[in-house]
């Protein structure tokens, strides 16, 4: 599914409102016959510039609210996801209010309208519709705020990666600075991921996607990178980290775990042992997920490293892939066993 918010188009400001409105609105031209009185020409040609004006501007107001989606009849993942990068209430409210500007605009057209039909002289008109402009900019120049946070809400929004459920979802996930990034950027077609050498570099999800050719078709696999997890108790866990726990819960079908046996990451294996743990207790086990586990850096790790964590983790010799997601070594072992298990759903 794309991303149900990538119709959230830009959102303008109070002032760009009002500006295509007053625009449209002294371009407009009333239809009165030449031979009309000159004050039956003024009242139409006021009228029209008011009515203009609002229909604009109610026009573009209920073009920004329906180009909100509805969060609560998302799915899941795009709903909850939503939820983590905006507060909901917020949004909800920010909705209500410039809703709430719709029968007020229309009560000012039809006041000054009023006004405009009980004029005497010419002058009158140009005077009433001013006074109209002056109530629209102070009611429009009240929702700047509100536009503005919009617009910001906006850009976080289509940020979200789209998924495609029909297709398999791997998700990577481990410590923060391990190396998930690289190694997605290795096998997948994403190659604008940001590698950094410092921990939470990634701060959203990103998707990759990679095709494994077998003998007459290809498989498509989804591969997604997460923001690095740290051990600690949900509720302590920040927007950034949550958005990792999100997509494992909800879109993942394979988990990569990447641990750092080395010390390079700046966190330590115990720590990075404790979340796959975590990880493994509440995604594996309900779910029945299957989790590879990949001990990456071993350019950089001793051997001592290896075993170390091999050993704390319980695991035989074929239970953990070694790569070097610098190099790309041993990144086809991943890709052939992705193949493997994709095969075996045909
Ligand atoms: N020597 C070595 N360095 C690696 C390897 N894989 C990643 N790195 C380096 O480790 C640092 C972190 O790599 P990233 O891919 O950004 O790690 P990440 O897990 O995505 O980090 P966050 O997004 O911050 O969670 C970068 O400086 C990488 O160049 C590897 O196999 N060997
Ligand atoms: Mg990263």
């Amino acid at each position: 599914m794309k991303n149900p918010f990538d119709n959230f188009y830009h959102v303008p400001n109070s002032k760009e409102l009002l500006d295509i409105a007053f625009k449209r609105s002294m371009k407009s031209s009333a239809q009165v016959s030449k031979n009309a009185p000159i004050l039956i020409k003024a009242k139409k040609k006021e009228s029209k510039r008011i009515k203009v004006a609002i229909e604009e501007l109610i026009n573009r107001i209920l073009k920004i609210i329906k180009m909100v989606p509805m969060i609560d009849e998302l799915p899941d993942f795009y709903k909850e996801l939503a939820s983590i990068l905006v507060n909901i209430d917020d949004l909800k409210l920010t909705l209500g209010k410039l809703n709430g500007i719709l029968p007020v605009l229309n009560k000012i057209e039809r006041e000054h309208l009023s006004r405009l039909k009980r004029i005497e002289a010419p002058n009158e008109g140009d005077q009433i519709r001013r006074a109209a402009f002056g109530r629209i900019s102070s009611i429009i120049n009240k929702q700047k705020n509100n536009l503005e946070y919009l617009n910001e809400i906006r850009g976080r929004l289509r940020e979200i990666p789209s998924i495609n459920y029909t297709m398999p979802c791997v998700v990577v996930a481990g410590y923060p600075n391990v190396g998930k990034s690289s190694i997605v950027k290795n096998i997948s077609t994403n190659k604008k991921l940001e590698i950094k050498e410092y921990p939470f570099t990634t701060k959203k999800l990103y998707m990759g996607h990679l095709e494994i050719k077998r003998r007459f078709d290809s498989i498509k696999i989804q591969c997604l990178d997460t923001p690095g997890i740290l051990d600690r108790p949900m509720i302590k866990r920040n927007y950034i980290e949550l958005q990792a726990i999100l997509a494992l819960r909800l879109i993942s079908d394979l988990i990569l775990f990447i641990f750092d046996p080395t010390v390079s990451s700046g966190y330590s294996v115990e720590s990075q042992i404790e979340l796959y743990n975590e990880i493994k207790q509440n995604f594996s086990k309900d779910r029945q997920i299957e989790i590879i586990i990949i001990f990456n850096k071993i350019d950089l790790a001793k051997d001592s490293e290896i075993q170390y964590l091999k050993e704390k983790l319980n695991l035989k010799e074929n239970e953990f892939y070694l790569t070097n997601a610098l190099t790309g070594e041993n990144l086809d072992k991943i890709i052939n066993l992705l193949k493997e298990r994709y095969q075996r759903d045909e």
